[in-house]
């Protein structure tokens, strides 16, 4: 690599999606593929189910146990912060990590969540599903995985778990949608925010693969001069 290692970092890669759109796959191939190519590499996914609290928010998304949903929100911002440290201190080692959702799924489904009898006015405000991630590491990249209600369909629909509804996954689409303008528009503090980038999951799976390489492999290969930074902090 062209870069003094000493003075850079590894970047840290978050991949966001909708269910069905092939984000497990996708983030298991580019590992894979960096390993290849001799890069250093760690693959971690959020919620992290190995962990106690990563059981009680399995246990809850698998409906074998009811929490509130302000409790399960902690929980799974808790089960983020129990990485924290680790984050920073691999990507500081010069090791990439590629990571399997993040803080953005954390504020999309949760503010997704409305009440059966009054479908258009949510449960938990943006603000407040946000504020519990403030502070974690910051991805230096998002690549959002985008597939329509449509595509999501012809891929077989949804499996089981308790958010996997056409009705949900459409207003999670919408924040998700809303989270990444926030970032893309140049709005107050959007200077230091992750680059936020919308890949079209739609298509091939070789052609998802071979956008997703060219959009993360640049990072790599250059390292990162900044510091890793916080979410949503100046
Ligand atoms: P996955 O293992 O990637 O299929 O994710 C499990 C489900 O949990 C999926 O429907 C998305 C949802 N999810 C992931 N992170 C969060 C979070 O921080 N908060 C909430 N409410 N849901 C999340």
């Amino acid at each position: 690599m062209a870069h003094d290692t000493q003075k850079r970092r590894a970047p840290f890669i978050v991949i966001e999606g909708l269910d069905r759109s092939g984000k497990t796959t996708q983030t298991a191939r580019l590992h894979e593929q960096l390993k290849a190519n001799g890069v250093e590499a760690s693959l971690i996914k959020f919620p992290d189910r190995s962990t106690p609290i990563g059981k009680m928010i399995d246990a809850y998304l698998r409906s074998v146990s009811e929490l509130d949903d302000r409790a399960v929100h902690l929980l799974f911002s808790a089960n983020r912060w129990e990485l924290a440290s680790k984050i920073e201190s691999t990507l500081l080692a010069g090791t990439t990590i590629i990571c399997d959702r993040y803080a953005f799924s954390g504020i999309a489904f949760s503010a997704a969540k409305v009440s059966p009898a009054e479908p258009s006015s949510p449960l938990l405000p943006f603000e407040w599903c946000r504020a519990p991630d403030i502070g974690l590491p910051a991805p230096d990249l998002v690549l959002f995985l985008d597939i329509t209600p449509e595509q999501a369909r012809a891929r077989g629909g949804y499996g089981e778990e308790r958010y996997e509804k056409e009705e949900m996954q459409a207003r999670v689409r919408a924040l998700f949608g809303q989270i990444g303008s926030e970032m893309q528009r140049g709005s107050e503090g959007a200077e230091n925010m992750p680059r936020w980038v919308v890949v079209d999951a739609g298509r091939e799976m070789e052609v998802v693969e071979r956008n997703v390489w060219d959009l993360v492999y640049p990072l790599v290969e250059e390292g990162i001069a900044e510091p890793v930074g916080k979410l949503w902090t100046r």
